[in-house]
C-alpha cells in the first residue's frame, strides 16, 4: 500500500470519527498525521519493513503508528469497518463537498436520510435542505454547485498521484523477463495535470502473453478485472485507478505507442496526413493503401489485422509513424493539435524548458505563516538543489486562516531573513511576500511596507463569487499598482475540488503585459495555474512566466517537475520562464519597477 492510500484511509476514518461526534482533539491529530504522511518522501511500507518506529514521525502516536501497520499488512483497518457499520461511508464523500462538511453531512444524514451524492441532489432540487435548520437558500447554491464540479472530476486522478500508485504495478512488469519492453502511453505520457486511465504496451512474444496477462491480472494491487484477453488486459486497482495494458510485437510497437498516446485530435490528423500520402496508419503500423481501398474507416480503429492493410512500411518506432507523413518526432507533451504540425513542418517547435534551466524558486511560504519549514530550513532546501535564488513569500494579514503577517511582524521577518542570509550560504534570499488581493482590488499592505520587499506576488484568497467583471477589474486594479512583480495563481483552481473562479483571462494577460507583471505557473500538482492554454496564450502575447511551487514545507520543493510539464505542454521555454535567469538578469528585471 502507497502512503497516499494510507493517508486516504485514514482520511476516511477521520471523517467517519468525526460524523459519529468524536473528540475534536483526536479527528485534529488524525488530520495531523494525514499531512505528516502526504509530506513523507519515503514509502511507508519501507520505514515498517526496516523496523522503524513511527511514532517518532510528527504528529503520529502509538494508535496511529498501530493503524498504519494494520493497514500495510491487511490492506483494511478494523475500526473503519467497525464505525462502517453505523455511519454509512458514502458519507465521507459528502464530507469532501465544498460547503457540506461532517457536521452538514450528518444532519443530512440523520434528518433526510441523505448518504449519497446522487441522493443530496435529489434533496437539494426539492426544496428538502433550505428546509433545514443551518442551510439556506446560499448554501444550497454553493452545494449545488460543489455536486456540478464533483461530477465533472470524478474518476479523474491527479497525473502526480497516478505516477505514484501506478509505481508498484509498473515496476513487476519492468521486472519480468518475459516483457522485452514496457511503456506508459495515453495522457499520462502526453504529461495532462489529471488522467482517466493509464494506458501501457509491453512488448511480449506470443508464447509468453498468456503468462504476463496473468501476472498483471494477479498484481496484488488489483481489485478487479475488467477483462482479460490475449493481448488485451484491464483491471481497476484498489486505489481505483483503471489500467489497461496492451502486449504486443517488436514490429508494431511504434505504431502502438503513438496510437495509444494520443492524443485523439493529435491522431486524427496524423492519419488524414497519411491517407493525403496514400498511406494508412494505424495502431498495428503504417502501410500503403492498395488502390481502391483509399479510405479506410475513418478511425483506424476498427481494423484488426495489418495483413489486410497492404505492405507495411514502418510501425517499429514511433519515429518512423512521423517520418511517413514527412515530420520530425514530435514530443509527447505537444501532440494536442494545437499547432504542433505546424510547428514542425516549418522547423520551429519549441525547444521545451526542463529542470536544468530553473535557477531558483519565486514562491513559498515558512512557519512564519501557514508553512512547516523555517526561513533557513527552505534556503538550505533550495541551496541543496542547486537555485542561485529564492523568495520567502508567506501571506499578508488578511490572510488570517494562513496566519498572515501586517507590516510589524513582516519587518520581524526581515530580520529573520538577515540572519539566515548569513547563515547559508551560495543563494541569494529575497525578501517577498504573497499580498492579498483586497475586495477591491487595494492591497493588504502599504506601499511603505511594499517598498522594502525585493519581490512582490499578489493574489486572490477571497470573495470568489463577485462575477467575472467585478472579479477581473479587481484584479487589473491590483496589477496597475507600481510595486507589483508576479500575479500568482490567476484563475484559483484547484483541480477536482475547485472550479476557477469566473475571470477573463485574457484580460487578466493583457492588463499584465500593460503594467510589466509577470504571470505565475503555480507548480502545485492540484493547482498548475495558469494552465496549459493560458500559459500558451502568455507566451504568445510575450509575458513573462514565474514558475513557482508555493511550497509550504521542504518537500513541496519537488513540485516544481509538475510546473515544468503544465510549462512544456504551454510550449514554454526557457527564455520564457522569468525563473531561468541567472542572478544578475532576476535582479535587473526586479530592478525595473524599483529604480
Ligand atoms: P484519459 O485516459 O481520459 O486521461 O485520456 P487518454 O488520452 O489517455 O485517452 P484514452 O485512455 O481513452 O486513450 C488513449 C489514447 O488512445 C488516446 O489518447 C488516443 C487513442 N484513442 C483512444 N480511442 C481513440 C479513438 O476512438 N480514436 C482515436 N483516433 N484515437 C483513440
Ligand atoms: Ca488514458
Ligand atoms: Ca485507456
Amino acid at each position: 500500500m502507497e502512503n497516499i492510500e494510507v493517508a486516504g484511509r485514514l482520511e476516511e476514518l477521520a471523517d467517519l470519527l468525526e460524523i459519529r461526534g468524536a473528540n475534536p482533539f483526536r479527528i485534529r491529530a488524525y488530520r495531523n498525521a494525514i499531512r505528516t504522511i502526504a509530506g513523507l518522501t519515503r514509502p511507508l511500507a519501507a520505514m515498517v519493513a526496516e523496523g522503524d518506529d513511527l511514532t517518532e514521525l510528527p504528529g503520529i502516536g502509538k494508535d496511529l503508528a498501530a493503524h498504519i501497520r494494520e493497514l500495510l499488512e491487511t490492506g483494511g483497518l478494523e475500526l473503519l469497518e467497525e464505525l462502517a457499520r453505523e455511519v454509512p461511508r458514502e458519507l465521507a464523500t459528502l464530507t469532501r463537498l465544498d460547503g457540506v462538511g461532517p457536521k452538514k453531512a450528518k444532519k443530512l444524514w440523520k434528518e433526510l436520510g441523505v448518504t449519497t451524492v446522487d441522493e443530496l441532489l435529489v434533496a437539494a432540487k426539492g426544496g428538502k435542505v433550505e428546509a433545514l435548520d443551518g442551510f439556506g437558500a446560499k448554501s444550497v447554491e454553493k452545494i449545488l454547485r460543489a455536486i456540478e464540479d464533483f461530477r465533472k472530476h470524478q474518476g479523474r486522478f491527479l497525473r502526480t498521484e497516478a505516477v505514484t500508485l501506478l509505481r508498484p504495478l509498473l515496476a513487476l512488469l519492468e521486472s519480468d523477463a518475459r516483457v522485452e519492453r514496457i511503456a506508459v502511453a495515453g495522457s499520462l505520457r502526453r504529461g495532462r495535470e489529471t488522467v482517466g486511465d493509464i494506458d501501457l504496451l509491453a512488448i511480449v512474444a506470443e508464447e509468453d502473453r498468456a503468462g504476463v496477462m496473468e501476472s498483471f491480472t494477479g498484481f496484488e494491487g488489483v481489485s478487479r478485472v475488467e477483462m482479460a484477453g490475449e493481448t488485451r488486459g484491464s483491471v481497476v486497482l484498489r486505489s481505483g485507478l483503471p489500467v489497461d495494458l496492451r502486449l504486443l510485437g517488436r514490429e508494431s510497437y511504434g505504431a502502438a505507442l503513438h496510437y495509444f498516446t494520443g492524443s485523439k485530435e493529435h491522431n486524427v490528423e496524423i492519419r488524414r496526413r497519411a491517407r493525403a500520402r496514400g498511406l494508412k496508419v494505424s495502431e498495428y503500423g503504417v502501410f500503403r493503401v492498395e488502390s481502391g481501398d483509399g479510405e479506410g474507416s475513418a478511425d483506424g480503429a476498427g481494423d484488426r489485422n495489418g495483413e489486410q492493410e497492404g505492405e507495411r512500411v514502418g510501425g517499429e518506432s514511433e519515429e518512423e509513424v512521423f517520418e511517413a507523413v514527412g515530420l520530425p518526432w514530435i514530443e509527447p507533451v505537444l501532440r494536442e493539435n494545437r499547432g504542433e504540425f505546424g510547428a514542425a513542418e516549418e522547423g520551429r517547435l519549441p525547444e521545451l524548458v526542463g529542470l536544468e534551466a530553473i535557477r531558483g524558486d519565486l514562491h513559498m511560504h515558512t512557519t512564519w505563516s501557514d508553512g512547516r519549514n523555517s526561513i533557513r530550513e527552505m534556503a538550505e532546501a533550495c541551496r541543496d538543489r542547486g537555485y542561485a535564488y529564492m523568495a520567502v513569500t508567506d501571506h499578508s494579514r488578511a490572510v488570517t486562516v494562513a496566519n498572515g503577517l501586517g507590516p510589524e511582524r513582516l519587518r520581524e521577518q526581515w530580520d529573520e531573513i538577515d540572519r539566515a542570509r548569513d547563515e547559508v550560504e551560495g543563494i541569494r534570499i529575497l525578501r517577498g511576500c504573497e499580498v492579498d488581493i483586497l475586495k477591491d482590488g487595494t492591497l493588504d499592505l502599504p506601499d511603505e511596507v511594499l517598498e522594502g520587499l525585493d519581490i512582490v506576488l499578489v493574489a486572490v484568497h477571497s470573495h470568489f463569487a463577485l462575477g467575472q467583471a467585478v472579479m477581473t477589474e479587481r484584479i487589473v486594479r491590483a496589477l496597475e499598482h507600481p510595486l507589483v512583480d508576479v500575479l500568482v495563481h490567476p484563475t484559483g483552481r484547484l483541480l477536482n475540488r475547485r472550479e476557477p473562479y469566473p475571470v477573463d483571462v485574457r484580460a487578466l494577460l493583457e492588463a499584465a503585459r500593460e503594467f510589466d507583471v509577470a504571470v505565475e505557473l503555480n507548480a502545485n500538482p492540484r493547482r498548475l495555474d495558469l494552465n496549459n492554454r493560458h500559459l500558451f496564450e502568455a507566451k504568445s502575447m510575450g509575458l513573462r512566466v514565474s514558475v513557482a511551487t508555493d511550497a509550504h514545507r521542504v518537500s513541496q520543493l519537488e513540485y516544481i517537475e509538475s510546473g515544468l510539464a503544465e510549462g512544456q505542454r504551454g510550449w514554454l521555454e526557457a527564455g520564457d520562464i522569468v525563473n531561468c535567469l541567472e542572478l544578475e538578469g532576476l535582479e535587473r528585471w526586479l530592478a525595473r519597477k524599483r529604480g
